[in-house]
């Protein structure tokens, strides 16, 4: 079977959603084209940025970097990493995003959470965090991407948040019924106070698979472990039902994530007067840290999960 982009070469990759059969270079011109239409729709990038891009080790982050880095060639781009300390993963994946930036030719920021703050994320086992670990973990890395890429003077924040991982973050705030976070699970966020920094996610459009082929065959260094702690979380369980309706409607990812986006947020938008759920009681400084927080007069997440990590020492 050739490919159906270039007639020529043999097709490798299979696009349910879309029936089209392509071979590995029209895949990735594809997929490049993808992101570059993503940035251009929400305005997610302009010539005066300077921007950070989070990095994992993994297959999302790798290809979010190479992509723009490849594409926006002109923009400051520096790649950040927060070594979590976690026993051989944390390691490994470092040695992987190191050889990223020398591929792609781009700074890289390795942030210590031992050398820096005293601590590593499996600290977190003796708290009551110890049977969800990777909720501590998100508040950590969410709280440092945003603090370093401020500290660092740059102007926004990307993010390797695909398809996937945007339909189950929704599909999981329908089903609490969770109206702030289902507005604010936008493709951009903006900057709602001077030290959050404006966060984009330009693999909104590319599924999990798709990233892990685009990673794939650009030969791009990716970890090969598993956190220890990532073992069937509700996060990975969510996505193996959704990944069960994609089998049998190969659009309903693309289709629920474009009603989403298209008809459902303008109306809840409307509806909350263009604030967002939690805005009307503001956004506040942190007493402990001085970074934003949504908590009247009391420590922000991150300060208080460190706190706790305190109290046990
Ligand atoms: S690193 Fe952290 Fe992940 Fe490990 S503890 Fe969970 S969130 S699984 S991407
Ligand atoms: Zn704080």
């Amino acid at each position: 079977m050739k490919c159906k982009k270039c007639g020529a070469n043999d097709a490798e990759v299979y696009l349910a959603y879309s029936n089209l059969k392509l071979c590995p270079e029209c895949f990735m011109l594809l997929a490049e084209r993808k992101v570059r239409n993503t940035i251009e729709t929400y305005k997610m990038l302009s010539k005066n940025d300077n921007i950070g891009i989070a990095v994992s080790g993994g297959k999302d982050s790798a290809t979010l970097a190479y992509i723009l880095s490849r594409s926006f060639e002109k923009i400051p781009m520096t790649l950040i990493y927060i070594d979590l300390g976690i026993p051989d993963y944390s390691q490994h994946c470092l040695e992987k995003v190191k050889e990223l930036s020398k591929i792609i030719d781009r700074d890289l920021i390795v942030y210590s959470l031992e050398k820096e703050l005293g601590f590593r994320i499996p600290d977190f086992k003796s708290t009551i965090y110890g049977r969800k670990m990777c909720s501590a973990c998100g508040t950590v890395k969410r709280y440092l991407f945003n603090k370093i890429t401020y500290d660092l003077g740059l102007t926004k924040i990307a993010t390797g948040h695909n398809l996937d991982d945007t339909v189950e973050a929704i599909f999981n705030s329908y089903m609490e019924g969770n109206v702030g976070a289902l507005v604010r699970l936008k493709p951009v966020l903006p900057k709602t106070h001077p030290k959050m920094m404006p966060k984009i996610k330009p693999l909104i459009c590319l599924t999990d698979m798709e990233c892990l082929l685009y990673a794939t065959y650009r030969n791009l260094p990716i970890r090969m472990l598993e956190c220890q702690f990532a073992k069937r979380s509700r996060t990975i369980r969510r996505k193996e039902v959704l990944n069960l309706l994609a089998d049998k409607i190969p659009s309903f990812k693309h289709t629920f994530i474009s009603s989403h986006y298209r008809r459902i947020l303008p109306l809840l938008e409307k509806a909350l007067g263009g604030q967002s759920v939690g805005d009307e009681m503001g956004i506040f400084d942190c007493p402990v840290c001085g970074m934003p927080t949504s908590l009247r007069s009391m420590p922000c997440h991150f300060c208080k999960i460190v706190s706790l990590l305190k109290r046990k020492a």
